[in-house]
């Protein structure tokens, strides 16, 4: 029997690798073209939303525009950008310095950064945002307080800026909407959509994810109310469906993409059956010719097998509802993905893998991916609010 040397070992293993890098290429991977509905990605990579707190007056701006452009060049960056949390209406506002898309004057700030990102070759969708409870009077019209599903306040905080300085402050205890005020709200929606179009963006996502307005909704532990918008599943999920009629209708479902967190406790979002929940939205999305469905799996930014109720949840399961359902879209998966479960993810189904806080620190991420490394680290302390340190100045390899 001969005995391995060391340097036998290596070749072996340099060779399984290899091996590996190989198979990858001939697999679904990373860096193909992928379409979802009407988009058409040059990648499967996609940068998550990512709030970032740097959009003063709910207005966004030049220095943001070189943040997104410096993401975009699908060859180095993203394949596709999904923008920072982005308010439907002044009410949806829930954070200091986040950017808006219910005025002109908002529309018109976009344009900067949608161009910036289309000169790159690049493709951006805004992702939709109201907060429902996750807010502050502070941040309300005429300091009024945030609005909800039913009279509950979150275990949360949200983020103040005072001169400069970013803080956390426990959000406020909210209004239960009157059943009058909800058609109001979905018009919002309808109307941001609209806005989406005229400030460039490609398309749009609608976040129903991390405990904000439309999560509120389809949890029972935030949802106590006992008109058509509570009680069962189907009532529980009825503002979401609402919400993604008027915006597929107002800008086509090729063009719309949803985010969706089932089992996050992220913002206080808990619920005790989130399997029956979730697989019963996943049937409704199947109707609705979207572009994509966007999942984050387990706990937002955290571990990814956390589970509520029971049993793990199951996503297979969830995604098997949404195509019996018809639902073609494209498969989008998110949460602490790098490039080995990437790359796996794909190869078990998915279509799209969406990364967030390696995008903050890489803007040439797609080129480290490809490279397998180096990677710069994510710095927390500049995450929300700032101007350029932690957010333009990163470097590309
Ligand atoms: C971090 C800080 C503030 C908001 C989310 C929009 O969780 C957010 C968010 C994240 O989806």
């Amino acid at each position: 029997m001969p005995k391995e040397t060391a340097a036998d070992m290596e070749m072996q293993i340099a060779n399984q690798s290899a091996e590996k890098n190989r198979m990858l290429c001939i697999m679904k991977n990373l860096f193909e073209p992928c379409q979802a509905g009407q988009l058409q990605l040059a990648t499967r990579i996609v940068m998550a939303p990512l709030t970032r707190n740097r959009a003063p007056h709910a207005l966004a701006n030049a220095l943001m525009a070189e943040y997104y452009a410096q993401r975009a060049n699908p060859a180095t960056g993203a394949g596709l950008i999904i923008t920072e949390a982005t308010a439907i209406s002044h009410q949806g506002q829930g954070y200091a310095d986040v950017p808006g898309i219910w005025s002109a004057e908002q529309v018109t700030a976009w344009q900067q950064v949608t161009k910036a990102v289309h000169a790159k070759g690049g493709k951006i969708v805004v992702q939709l945002w109201h907060v429902g409870r996750i807010s502050h009077n502070s941040l309300q019209p005429h300091q009024q307080a945030p609005v909800a599903p039913s009279a509950i306040a979150a275990k949360s905080k949200t983020v103040l800026i005072e001169n400069g300085v970013a803080r956390f402050e426990p959000t406020s205890m909210p209004h239960a909407l009157d059943l009058s005020e909800i058609a109001g709200i979905v018009s919002d929606y309808r109307n941001a959509a609209k806005h989406a179009m005229l400030a460039g963006f490609d398309g749009i996502e609608v976040h129903a994810a991390n405990g904000y307005l439309i999560d509120q909704f389809l949890r029972a532990d935030s949802n106590h109310r006992e008109d058509a918008y509570g009680g069962s599943i189907e009532n529980r999920t009825r503002f979401l469906k609402e919400v993604m009629t008027a915006v597929t209708q107002e800008i086509g479902g090729g063009r719309c993409g949803i985010r969706i967190s089932p089992v996050t406790p992220a913002n206080d979002a808990s619920d005790a059956a989130p399997q029956k929940l979730f697989e019963y939205v996943a049937e409704c999305l199947g109707a609705l010719s979207l572009a994509y469905v966007h999942t984050i799996e387990g706990s937002t930014g955290a571990a990814r097998d956390y589970k509520q109720g029971e049993t793990p949840f199951d996503y297979v399961a969830l995604k098997k509802a949404y195509q019996q359902a018809g639902g073609k879209g494209a498969w989008m998966l998110n949460n602490g993905y790098e490039r080995d479960l990437a790359n796996q993810a794909l190869i078990a189904g998915a279509d799209l893998i969406a990364f967030g806080k390696s995008f903050i620190a890489n803007p040439d991420l797609a080129s480290r991916l490809q490279q397998n490394g180096p990677y710069n680290s994510p710095e927390r302390t500049t995450f929300y609010g700032g101007g350029a340190k932690g957010y333009t100045d990163y470097p590309s390899l």
